[in-house]
């Protein structure tokens, strides 16, 4: 027989880290904005926390996708957010379509969700005012998949925009009703928005924020853009007529452009203002698409490196839809008990 030894000043269990679960559509190219709002969070949270991310290629398809094309592009992210430091070894990253349970769990919160919770949902009435020809069932439950996605994994946080913060409220909801009728069964997550994130705007109109649904090209820059065609999209960036660079209200334009210069050198906005004191705009905006080509280029090339090699980005991929399974099955083994549905 096996002998246990038990010491008493044995040193603690480390304490558990805290579960972060968080997804990105591949709806398209992700922008600027995409990587200093969201994808840099993400990478920076790997070290401190057990972080579960995924491509939310099943809530893609609720605005109508070319299958071809979102394909490519749900590789092209995966590839992408790898790129940037989404590291496979610490984190589990897969592709949300590769775990059934987000689906069978979706279907039964859809029934744990109010229909007059889905009316009030802001993004519903954007996305089927900008889609009326296709206000599908999916666009409409599309919180209640999202619910599934962070629930299955028990995240503790969930690190997304200030845009989000009305699904997350009702995931919370949808958790604690469920809980409340069957005794504890999820995590009650808490949306984690991080208070001074950039929050990079439209080069052409500051007003809006920079997005890659854009009709303008020139209003947005792209991870993937190569770096002349950065340069000539800051040297277009709207600007005012002080010449003078400082951060104050109405220079929007170039108080972005300070944001991002900030945001891809560490530098304060008082480092920055003393940098261009008595310099012109040109210089500025040279200075700033310099710094953006310098964060942006590294990841270009390992993205170029890793598309060149599909197979593993594929073996990435279901290693971790693997251990994302595994997780997932516990809740959903355990959701299904509960409601009494037969295995
Ligand atoms: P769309 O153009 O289709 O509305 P989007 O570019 O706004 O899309 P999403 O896919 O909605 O991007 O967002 C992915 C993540 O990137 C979210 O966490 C969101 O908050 C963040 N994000 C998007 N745009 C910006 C931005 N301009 N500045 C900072 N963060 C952003
Ligand atoms: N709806 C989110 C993407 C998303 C997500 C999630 C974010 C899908 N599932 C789960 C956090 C947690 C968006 O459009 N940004």
């Amino acid at each position: 027989m096996e002998e246990k030894i038990i010491t008493s000043n044995q040193p603690e269990a480390p304490a558990k880290k805290k579960r972060i679960f968080s997804a990105i559509q591949p709806s398209g190219q992700m922008t600027l904005g995409n990587y200093l709002g969201a994808i840099r969070n993400w990478v920076e949270m790997q070290d401190e926390f057990d972080c579960v991310y995924a491509t939310a290629n099943l809530h893609a398809i609720t605005v109508r996708q070319d299958p071809k094309k979102l394909k490519e592009n749900t590789v092209n992210l995966f590839a992408l957010l790898i790129a940037s430091g989404v590291d496979p070894e610490k984190s589990i990253f897969f592709h949300q379509s590769q775990v059934a349970a987000h689906a069978e769990l979706a279907w039964v919160l859809e029934t744990y969700t109010q229909f007059g919770e889905l009316s009030r949902m802001t993004q519903f009435k954007d996305k089927s005012a900008r889609h009326a020809d296709n206000i599908n069932a999916g666009l409409f439950t599309y919180p209640s998949l999202m619910a599934a996605d962070i629930l299955l994994y028990q995240a503790d946080m969930v690190p997304v925009g200030e845009d989000q913060r009305q699904h997350l409220e009702l995931t919370r909801d949808i958790a604690e009703r469920f809980n409340g009728i069957y005794g504890k069964t999820f995590v009650v997550p808490e949306a984690y928005i991080k208070k001074n994130a950039a929050r990079v705007r439209n080069l052409l109109d500051p007003s809006k924020k920079m997005s890659k649904s854009d009709p303008n090209t020139k209003s947005f820059i792209l991870m993937t853009d190569e770096p002349a065609t950065i340069m000539k999209k800051f040297r277009s960036a709207v600007t005012d007529s002080e010449a003078s660079v400082r951060y104050a209200e109405g220079k929007d334009g170039i108080n972005n452009l300070m944001e991002i210069y900030s945001a891809c050198t560490g530098k304060s906005y008082e480092q920055i203002e003393d940098e261009f004191r008595g310099k012109g705009y040109g210089d500025f905006k040279t200075a700033v698409g310099e710094s953006v080509v310098a964060v942006l280029e590294p990841i270009q090339i390992r993205y170029k490196e890793l598309l060149s090699d599909k197979k593993h980005l594929e073996e990435l991929a279901r290693n971790g839809a693997a251990s994302a399974e595994r997780i997932a099955r516990r809740t959903i083994e355990k959701v299904y008990k509960k409601v009494g549905l037969v295995r």
